[in-house]
């Protein structure tokens, strides 16, 4: 799972990004011409991982992964139309999910314009940037096609395309996003090739500054009339990265934090996106997986590998949860609670998987 992190310029992403990886980018690589995201993968924080390798005491533990894509900043309204670049747009793309950074905070560096900051504006901006690009999309589409029938390459499916695609225009040349449930299965897969922004799972990241953090239920009240929102102090929480354990555990305390920024929106993007950890165990490796809530035993084994589903017999199973109550594998079949399931099992949070398979 990916998630891009948008914004406008020096709204603090390339902070929170360091926050949440523990990278150390300097904050104006941008500006001095870097045009390629930051990336990086971290480890899903999972206590369950721990547990299974302190039980199994396998050579090697694998957490599930996430991985964070910092986008070149985008530029402010004030200083020009056509915020994304195609290049950031190309990369936006292949985001899972987009996390949307707030500037919640002053800053001596900003211009006179920016100042003071204006989180609802600011995310105005964006949303209909997002809407602008899809609806740039689906011109160049719409054209394309009128060509084409113009030149008598008419197919009942180009058609149905066609028809499709004017209709959301007229939906996002309202400001609307797009909204898969004006939709029939056949309309959705017919637009799902174009990797539609506004179709993306959106989340946004109030980053407020350290005086202002966790008063501002106001705000985040609006900003929660249209979207899920996390807040985070984020100048703060990359410092916290470069601080030993202990000295950080004491700083969170004070700022009435529970947790680290990274643990916080990781669960937080869990569960707004629906995904879910399933693991494998044994004496080689304990390893967390992610796959979304409602997905099959056959998905689950082609995560872990394209052979596992091809060949897929029947999946061995039990749940994390019986497995702690009841204390090892042994007690958990003793009881009942270690079952044989097939392709079309619906796998559940923590269940502990081993694929019988044949090639
Ligand atoms: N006071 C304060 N300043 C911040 C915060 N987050 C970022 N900044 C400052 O805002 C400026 C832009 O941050 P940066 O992460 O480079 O923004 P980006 O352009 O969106 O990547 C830097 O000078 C940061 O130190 C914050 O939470 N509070
Ligand atoms: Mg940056």
């Amino acid at each position: 799972m990916n998630i891009g992190i948008i914004g406008l310029e020096k709204s603090g992403k390339t902070t929170i990004f360091n926050a949440l990886t523990g990278a150390a980018i300097p904050l104006d690589t941008f500006n001095e011409g870097k045009t390629e995201p930051n990336i990086a993968q971290v480890d899903v924080p999972d206590e369950r991982v721990e547990v299974l390798t302190e039980m199994y005491k396998p050579k090697k533990t694998v957490y599930g992964k996430i991985e964070f894509n910092d986008f070149i900043g985008l530029k402010s309204a004030d200083t020009g139309k056509g915020l994304f670049t195609s290049q950031s747009m190309a990369l936006i793309k292949n985001s899972d999910a987009l996390a949307l950074i707030l500037r919640n905070f002053s800053h001596e560096s900003l211009n006179a314009a920016m100042y003071p900051p204006d989180p609802l504006k600011d995310m105005e901006i964006i949303r209909s940037e997002l809407v602008l690009s899809d609806l740039v999309i689906i011109e160049k589409r719409l054209e394309r096609i009128t060509k084409d029938l113009s030149r008598g390459r008419s197919t009942p499916l180009l058609l149905k395309e066609q028809g499709v695609l004017e209709k959301i225009n007229t939906l996002l040349s309202e400001g609307n996003p797009i909204n898969l449930e004006n939709l029939n299965s056949e309309e959705q897969k017919l637009i799902s090739g174009f990797r539609f922004l506004t179709l993306k799972p959106l989340f946004v990241i109030l980053n407020s500054d350290e005086q202002s953090y966790g008063n501002n239920p106001e705000l985040i009240k609006t900003i929660e009339e249209t979207s899920h929102i996390i807040e985070f102090a984020g100048n703060f929480e990359m410092e916290l990265t470069t601080l030993e354990p202990e000295e950080a555990a004491e700083f969170i305390k004070d700022m009435g934090i529970t947790e680290s920024a990274r643990k916080r929106l990781i669960a937080f993007a869990f569960d707004l996106l629906g995904y879910m950890s399933f693991y494998t165990v044994g004496e080689d490796e304990v390893r967390a997986w992610t796959i979304n809530k409602g997905d099959t035993a056959l998905i689950a084994a082609g995560t872990i590998h394209t052979d596992l589903a091809k060949g897929f017999i029947r999946a061995e199973c039990f749940n994390y949860a019986d497995l702690v109550e009841l204390g090892n594998e042994k007690e958990v079949k003793k009881n009942g609670k270690w079952r044989l399931e097939g392709k079309e099992y619906i796998v559940r949070d923590g269940d502990i998987l081993n694929i019988r398979f044949n090639v």
